[in-house]
């Protein structure tokens, strides 16, 4: 027993876009969370993160009380550009999937407005709390510990969703022989610069070059997101800003690298590329969403548009199970997430395929990898299973 005992209907372990959402879209329904996060609020925000939210995500947000913002700042961006062989192509999302965009708005943002509504509703989080423990998921009684300002604190529930990404507790709580993973680890990962700048496209640029991929990304007008891919155990250090931006030049056709106008870094950090998957998503009373569940190589901007319609699916079985009683939404969310996941899974590995250099290639991949390139450039039907995926496939 705990120094002090607390009551929730929905237990949330993670306070990032995930769990966040979650608490928002069950708050909005009248149904009682309590959100038990690992680092400080500052510490969550201090993480540089996705930039591309789908028209779903975005949804999601209107339907969570948090859109002002991101109405008033956010981009909407009807097309992005790939750039091979000296030459721009440019894919229409509006024009392929009759109308669809994707907005423009930074994860941080994103975080920092639910946090603020959450603040703003009164919802308990605990904040910086350490040892977290999940208990009794197997049974109708979970309960969730933790030690929190000096004080064990244990927890009584209905559910636990594990929200606490990728290196949390909460699958990390599942025995080994419950859980099926799958995962590819890719042979590079991506050095990312933001600096306050105005990028060098209204829209995104993505390059494929024989020296390595290249991203052309954005916060807002005055604000520049860039990526490189780099050879795993690339060191920071080895990267002062005037080889970043000689080497994305390099990277980019002729077009944008003479409009690319460098600046400062304001941050840089590298990023492993992988794509897992746990499956299943449920065990008993603890349900797994966003990248405690799954992760994605970044090149398609899924991951945290993933996170968002696993919430979507989360929420509506949690409100079925309040509202009516029903069981069917919580019986069906793993296989509905899942789904849903794994065609993300496959866009982003398709992406990551489509345009990065593999150093263990063969002359043989390299020419499929060129010609597949060279159809999506010529056919429009390729364009548009492209900018499907893309603005992301419907809940
Ligand atoms: P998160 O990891 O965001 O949040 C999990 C939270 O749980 C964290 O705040 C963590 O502190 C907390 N936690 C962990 N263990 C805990 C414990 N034991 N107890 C309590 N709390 C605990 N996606 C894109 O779409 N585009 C991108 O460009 C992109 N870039 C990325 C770059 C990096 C370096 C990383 C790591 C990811 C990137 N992603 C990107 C994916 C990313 O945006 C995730 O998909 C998104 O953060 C998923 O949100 P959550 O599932 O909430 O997980
Ligand atoms: C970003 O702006 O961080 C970003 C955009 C698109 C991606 C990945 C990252 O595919």
């Amino acid at each position: 027993m705990g120094d002090k005992a607390l009551r929730t209907q929905v237990a949330i372990i993670g306070a990032g876009p995930a769990g966040l959402l979650l608490g928002q879209l069950l708050h909005v329904a009248g149904i009682d969370t309590i959100i038990l996060e690992r680092r400080s609020g500052d510490y969550v925000l201090s993480r540089i993160r996705a930039g591309v939210l789908e028209q779903g995500t975005v949804a999601l947000l209107e339907q969570a009380g948090v859109a002002a913002r991101l109405h008033a700042e956010g981009l909407r961006h009807d097309g992005f550009n790939l750039a091979y062989d000296g030459a721009r192509h440019r894919i229409d999302l509006a024009g392929l999937t009759g109308g669809r965009h994707v907005t423009i708005y930074g994860q941080t943002e994103m975080t920092r407005d639910l946090m603020q509504a959450r603040a703003a509703c009164g919802a308990p989080s605990l904040y910086e709390a350490a040892e977290v423990h999940l208990a009794d998921f197997d049974s109708a009684h979970p309960r969730v510990t933790c030690l929190f300002e000096g004080q064990r604190i244990e927890i009584a529930c209905d559910f636990i969703a594990g929200c606490d990404g990728s290196h949390g507790v909460s699958h990390a709580s599942l025995p080994a022989a419950a859980l099926s993973l799958h995962e590819r680890h890719y042979p590079f990962g991506w050095l990312g610069v933001m600096a306050d700048v105005a990028p060098v496209s209204d829209e995104l640029v993505y390059a494929s070059h024989e020296r390595g991929f290249a991203l052309c990304s954005m916060r807002s007008a005055h604000r520049s997101r860039y990526y490189l891919q780099c050879p795993l155990g690339t060191e920071i250090a080895d990267w002062p800003d005037a080889r970043f931006w000689d080497e994305l030049r390099q990277r980019l056709d002729p077009q944008t690298a003479a409009a690319l106008v460098d600046a400062p870094s304001i941050e840089k950090s590298i990023a492993p590329l992988r794509s897992f998957v746990a499956e299943p998503m449920r065990f008993g009373s603890l349900f797994l969403a966003g990248d405690a569940a799954h992760i994605v190589p970044p090149t398609g901007a899924k991951g945290l548009n993933l996170a968002a319609s696993d919430v979507h699916y989360l929420a509506e079985g949690l409100i079925g199970h309040y509202r009516e009683g029903r069981a069917s939404g919580l019986e069906a969310y793993s296989q509905r997430a899942l789904a849903r996941v794994w065609k993300a899974e496959r866009f982003s590995w398709w992406m990551t395929s489509l345009l990065h250099q593999f150093p263990d290639s063969s002359p043989f991949d390299r020419k499929i990898q060129a010609a597949e390139r060279a159809y999506l450039a010529g056919s429009r039907a390729a364009m548009a299973a492209l900018a499907e995926n893309y603005v992301g496939l419907p809940f």
